[in-house]
C-alpha cells in the first residue's frame, strides 16, 4: 500500500477530529525528526498510524490482546492504553507495514517505556506537544523540545504520571519503569 493509500484507510478509522490531531502529529514528528536526526519518512509513517484503532470498541481491543498474547495486565490497566499495543499488531496485519521500529513507536506511543529508540521518543513527543494539545505544562514541553529531546520526554512523562495521580488513576507500570529510565538517562 502506498503512502496514499495507507492516509485514506487511517482517515476512513477516524472521526475529523482525530484525523486533524494525525495530521498535526505528522507535521510534529517531521520537524523533531529533522531536529533529532531521525528519519523523517519512519516518523511521518508512524505519526499516521499510530491512533489507528483508538475508536475501536473495547471488546474488539480486547480480542486483539487475546488473539495476539499481548501483555495481560492491560486489561487491568486503563482502556487508553489498549489501542497503542493494538494498533500495532493491526497495521502490520491488515495494512502490511512490517518496520519493527514505526511499529514500535506505535505500540509504545502511550504508554513510553525504557530505552525508548530515537524513533519512539520522536513519536511520543510528537503526540504529547502537536499543536492542538491544551495540556496543563505543556507549553513547558514544547519549550524544551527545541533544546533537548530527552528532557522534553522526561517531562512529559512527568505531567503524566502527575496527571493520572491526581485523577485518582492506575498508573502502567511500564510508564512509571519508561520515567524512572530516562531520569538517569539526562542526568
Ligand atoms: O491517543 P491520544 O489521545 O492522542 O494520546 P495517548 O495515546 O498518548 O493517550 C494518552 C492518554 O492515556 C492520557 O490522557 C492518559 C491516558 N493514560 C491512562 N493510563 C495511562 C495513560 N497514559 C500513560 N502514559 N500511562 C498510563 O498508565
Ligand atoms: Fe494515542
Ligand atoms: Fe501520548
Ligand atoms: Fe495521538
Amino acid at each position: 500500500m502506498n503512502r496514499k493509500e495507507l492516509a485514506e484507510r487511517v482517515r476512513r478509522e477516524l472521526p475529523t477530529t482525530r484525523w486533524e490531531h494525525t495530521l498535526r502529529v505528522m507535521e510534529t514528528a517531521k520537524e523533531l525528526a529533522d531536529r533529532y536526526q531521525a528519519d523523517c519518512d519512519q516518523a511521518e509513517l508512524a505519526a499516521l498510524l499510530h491512533d489507528y484503532c483508538k475508536f475501536w470498541p473495547k471488546e474488539r481491543m480486547k480480542h486483539i490482546i487475546h488473539t495476539y498474547q499481548l501483555p495481560k495486565d492491560l486489561l487491568e490497566h486503563h482502556a487508553e492504553l489498549w489501542h497503542a499495543f493494538v494498533g500495532a499488531e493491526v497495521v502490520r496485519e491488515e495494512l502490511g507495514v512490517n518496520d519493527p521500529d514505526v511499529l514500535n513507536a506505535i505500540r509504545y506511543h502511550t504508554s513510553g517505556r525504557p530505552h525508548m529508540s530515537l524513533l519512539e521518543r520522536v513519536i511520543f513527543l510528537a503526540d504529547y506537544i502537536e499543536p492542538g494539545r491544551r495540556f496543563p505544562g505543556v507549553d513547558e514541553v514544547r519549550e524544551l523540545a527545541r533544546k533537548s529531546l530527552d528532557q522534553a520526554v522526561l517531562k512529559s512523562l512527568d505531567n503524566t504520571l502527575v496527571f493520572l495521580i491526581q485523577k485518582g488513576h492506575k498508573v502502567y507500570p511500564l510508564t512509571l519503569a519508561a520515567r524512572n529510565e530516562m531520569v538517569d538517562h539526562v542526568h
